[in-house]
């Protein structure tokens, strides 16, 4: 099951108490204080890894507490430092404090890790306390309690080509051809219910990421189909692609469809409207008579979008779009670095 929303309960481990004690020895008088320290709580702390592709584990299990640290002991011993809490969360969570909203942690590179909670410090026992005026120190400190707060965490991945279209437009196939991914196709509505991610080698040395994510339809925004809520994993992408299915028996008119889902993206988040994006006109290879293709085409030149008639089937019209998408992909990464 993919779950890309969770809320979760996390506490650091406290820092344990340091000791009071002296030594006592046979013919060692007024050995002097040997309480030890009070061991540091250990942490709770977040690890994106490309192993995880969903936060179905933080369903199940909402309390994360980490170990506190051991008190001090005498004979100078330490307490033990209480171990850190690893929780490993997909790469592209965001994790915020429920209470503030404040963003604690965006996790966008594998291995990257984040505190959200941090152990407390082991108090000092009292052989610390010993000074030349106080040579028997009774005085010792408590640990501070270890950071505790309820966390909400938002799986927003991250790809740099968004497929958007209407269930059945081809987008599964159009993935599993391009790149590694194998995503359910079939030739029923809604047959991808989840978000899938494809890594497309476009030359030797350079590749992007493709994310294909469930169907749109009219009224989406309001709930209808499997609604607008897989949208949010195409508002990282740098460049949208819109398939649609120009086939002869599709009722609806292509710009129609091009308009609908632009609607639907606006509902959700207007900034989308803004994005570079590109069209595929897909199912070249069954498109009947061409009507369709013809009035796409003719309004992508008036509009001066950029088009790409293909099939994924027969692979025609791929090559042109992979090289369109390479590039422009190549180019908002150097135009992003430029400006960070
Ligand atoms: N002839 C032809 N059929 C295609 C092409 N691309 C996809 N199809 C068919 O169209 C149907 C739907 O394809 P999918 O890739 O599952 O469509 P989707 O957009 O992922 O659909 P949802 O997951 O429901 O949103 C399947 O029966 C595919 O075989 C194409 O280029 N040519
Ligand atoms: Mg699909």
């Amino acid at each position: 099951m993919f779950i890309d929303h969770a809320r979760i309960f996390v506490k650091a481990g406290d820092g344990g108490s340091g000791h009071c004690s002296f030594r006592r020895e046979k013919f060692v008088p007024r050995g002097g204080p040997n309480g030890g320290d009070g061991g540091n709580g250990g942490h709770v702390i977040f690890e994106a890894s490309n192993r995880v592709s969903t936060l179905l584990d933080l369903r199940y299990q909402r309390h994360y507490e980490a170990p506190s640290g051991e008190r001090g002991q005498k004979s100078n011993r330490h307490g033990a430092t209480g171990s850190n809490v690893v929780i490993p969360v997909p790469v592209g969570t965001l994790i915020k404090a429920e209470d503030t909203s404040e963003t604690l942690a965006d996790l966008i590179v594998d291995g990257q890790t984040a505190v959200v909670a941090e152990g407390g410090k082991g108090g000092k026992g009292n052989a610390r306390f010993a000074s030349s005026t106080n040579r028997a120190p009774r005085q010792f400190e408590p640990g501070t309690l270890g950071e505790q707060r309820w966390l909400t965490l938002e799986l927003k991945l991250l790809a740099d080509v968004g497929l958007v279209g209407f269930p059945n437009a081809g987008k599964s196939t159009l993935i599993s051809t391009i790149s590694s991914a194998h995503p359910e196709i079939a030739s029923y509505p809604f047959t991808t219910l989840r978000p899938h991610l494809g890594v497309v080698e476009w030359t030797e040395d350079s590749s992007f990421v493709v994310a294909d994510i469930p169907g749109l339809i009219e009224g989406a925004h309001e709930g209808k189909g499997l609604g607008i809520q897989f949208l949010k994993h195409i508002q990282r992408t740098a460049l949208l692609l819109y398939l649609i299915d120009i086939t002869e028996w599709m009722e609806q008119e292509p710009i129609v469809t091009f308009e609908t889902l632009r609607n639907e993206l606006q509902a959700f988040d207007p900034t989308l409207l803004e994005r570079p994006f590109a069209l595929a006109a897909t199912k070249i290879d069954s498109q009947g008579e061409g009507r369709h293709l013809q009035a796409l085409q003719d309004y992508c030149v008036e509009h001066q979008y950029p088009c790409f008639p293909l099939s994924a089937i027969t692979r025609e019209g791929l090559p042109s779009l992979m090289t369109y998408l390479g590039q422009a992909v190549l180019e908002n990464k150097a135009s992003c670095t430029s400006k960070c």
